[in-house]
């Protein structure tokens, strides 16, 4: 498939270190995907589904200790300590290509290589960023087809080129003993082995297009960012491009491709999906910022997914579609999750792939009696997604009029406030906090703060993090402005106030009115908040003014607690906390003092 040196020695070096039986390049082509579909459905790696309710729709469930990502076996390989941080798991890269050299001696015994080459973006798009993993499974191919641009193209864009992102993933005996997933940035490389669960082994979605991108965006002047991103259509056809950040499973891919409330709909508003998960970000010659997906798919989590919830997303499912760790529907061959409908089947195999008794389902334990797993997941093509945006393969991104930091707050942060400036967004952003979910492993419902929601995924110190976005403020003449909301403020008896969903359009809306400068603001300590009555709740049964203005109360006594545990975390952080965020630390204190 190519002549490129660099590319084929690498491959050598890495076959005898792993001893393939055989080495196959991934074409891109429908013939060979077709191919590998069989082989996987041969050894049960695969099921297929109901080709007629399902067309080219396949089920798949990962070893049982293997079901999500893993943050504590998750390293950064600097080779100074501190250039890694205090957030991220360190070790020494020559520690850890010998550690793991061990590890993937000879586990491709019997078993083929494939050579995925990849790329994240466009195809030669300024933006694009090229990789090639190697890798033992078939799932992991098949999931790479479609989250990420594959074939000979790629490699015809790389020419002779050194500039590729190597990964190597095995999924060997997926011991969790000895699981790692390693990032050597300095060395435009990835290490991931012992698991088959999407996160750690697509190997071009976090471990690429975030840890080694953002390493490679401060160095180049980019960002890599954990963010959707998607339009809004006014009546009259413009479109306005907006990105959002947000914890794992806080809802990126609900919001990404939200139906608009009916009072909008007739309007004419439209949403269109850019991207649900990742958005690599540049000045454009208008000095605005620019963004694109570098993802082809979604990666999507299934429980909760729903018509009501997110149509969009579900109607992607339905063709050319891999599940992973959903509930089985034996009678008829589909699948089945937590909230898809109310019509549980009652012949199912669970995700583990045991005989399912719906009714022993018990909200509190839902990992051990749920059909699906909490962290089940679909992996779709974005060209199937209804509302996919006509800019999802544009060459230059999208323009963004707002950034959006989000997390799920029971109490503190209000529906929604605007920072002062693109310095007070960075800091809005460095003290974002949410609470741990299913996504990774690990307790859930625990209250940690999660900078941009980059906290797993910034490749370098996050003090540096910071200093970089720092840094690109003053590189942009247009600066997109920054909000922060929160969908999750919950009443005394824990019960969610804001309907959330297609109503979070409406918290859009007085964003974009603010871009505008259409509409007035209240300042209060953290930045400035909405006149109620600005947020339109036309047609919402159960939320009248009173209830918005709860929503966007500024309580000092809980921010003032917070602003003790933002100091210890920027003390945990280090000393490259830049002195800017302490004084902008400084003023919230001192405005909730006044
Ligand atoms: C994801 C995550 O899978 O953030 O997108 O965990
Ligand atoms: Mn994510």
């Amino acid at each position: 498939m190519t002549t490129n040196k660099h590319v084929l020695s690498w491959i050598e070096e890495m076959s005898s270190l792993v001893s393939p039986e055989k080495i196959v390049w991934i074409d891109g082509s429908e013939e060979q995907a077709n191919d590998l579909r069989a082989q996987a459905c041969a050894t049960g790696e695969l099921v297929a589904l109901n080709q007629e309710e399902y067309p080219n729709c396949y089920l798949h469930r990962t070893a049982i200790n293997d079901v999500a990502r893993v943050e504590n076996r998750t390293f950064i390989c600097t080779r100074n300590k501190e250039d890694a941080g205090t957030i991220n798991h360190w070790m020494d890269p020559t520690e850890c290509y010998a550690k793991l050299s061990k590890l993937y001696k000879n586990s491709y015994r019997g078993k083929t290589m494939y050579v995925i080459p990849y790329s994240m973006g466009v195809v030669g798009s300024d933006f694009a960023k090229i990789g090639i993993e190697l890798t033992d499974s078939i799932y992991v191919v098949l999931n790479m087809l479609i989250m990420t641009r594959v074939g000979k193209n790629v490699i015809d864009a790389l020419g002779d080129s050194a500039d590729f992102v190597k990964g190597l993933h095995a999924v060997a005996d997926c011991d969790e003993e000895n699981r790692y997933i390693c990032h050597f940035p300095e060395d435009n490389t990835i290490w991931s082995v012992n698991s088959g669960y999407g996160g750690n082994v697509l190997l071009g979605k976090k471990c690429f297009a975030l840890r080694i991108a953002s390493y490679l965006g401060r160095k180049e002047g980019w960002m890599a960012e954990h963010m959707l991103i998607l339009g809004l259509e006014n009546p009259q056809g413009e479109v306005q491009y907006i990105a959002a950040a947000f914890p794992s499973a806080c809802g990126k891919t609900n919001l990404a491709m939200l139906i608009p409330p009916e009072i909008y709909k007739k309007a004419g508003y439209k949403v269109w999906t850019v991207g649900d998960d990742i958005a690599w970000i540049r000045v454009g010659e208008d000095g605005r910022l620019y963004a694109v997906n570098p993802e082809n798919g979604f990666f999507g989590v299934a429980p909760g997914t729903n018509e009501h919830s997110n149509y969009n997303a579900l109607m992607t499912t339905k063709r050319d579609c891999i599940f992973t760790n959903v509930c089985h529907d034996l009678d008829n061959n589909t699948v089945w999750w937590e909230d898809l409908n109310d019509n549980p089947p009652t012949n199912a195999l669970n995700w583990r792939g045991e005989k399912w008794d719906y009714k022993a389902y018990n909200k509190a334990d839902k990992v051990g009696t749920a059909g699906a797993h909490p962290n089940s997941r679909f992996t779709a093509k974005a060209e199937n997604c209804p509302c996919i945006s006509s800019e999802f393969n544009s060459l230059k991104g999208v323009p963004l009029t707002a950034i959006i930091f989000g997390g799920r707050r029971a109490k503190t942060a209000p529906l929604v406030y605007q920072s002062r400036d693109w310095q007070h967004g960075t800091f809005v952003g460095s003290i974002m906090a949410s609470e741990t979910t299913a996504a990774a492993a690990g307790k859930v419902g625990v209250v940690r703060r999660d900078p941009m929601a980059m906290r797993p995924f910034v490749g370098y110190d996050m003090g540096d993090y910071f200093e970089h976005w720092l840094n690109m403020g003053k590189k942009i003449a247009n600066p997109p402005k920054i909000f922060h909301v929160n969908w999750f403020r919950t009443d005394d008896a824990g019960h969610f106030i804001w309907p959330g969903f297609g109503d979070n359009m409406r918290v859009l809306m007085w964003i974009l009115a603010r871009c505008a400068g259409e509409v007035e603001a209240v300042e209060t300590p953290i930045g400035f908040v909405p006149k109620a009555e600005d947020i339109n709740i036309e047609g919402l049964a159960d939320v009248n003014l009173d209830t918005v203005r709860d929503l966007l109360t500024v309580d000092k006594k809980s921010w003032l607690e917070d602003v003790e545990n933002i100091k210890e975390f920027y003390a945990q952080i280090g000393g490259r906390v830049p002195a800017a965020l302490y004084d902008e630390l400084a003023t919230l204190e001192a405005n909730l003092n006044k």
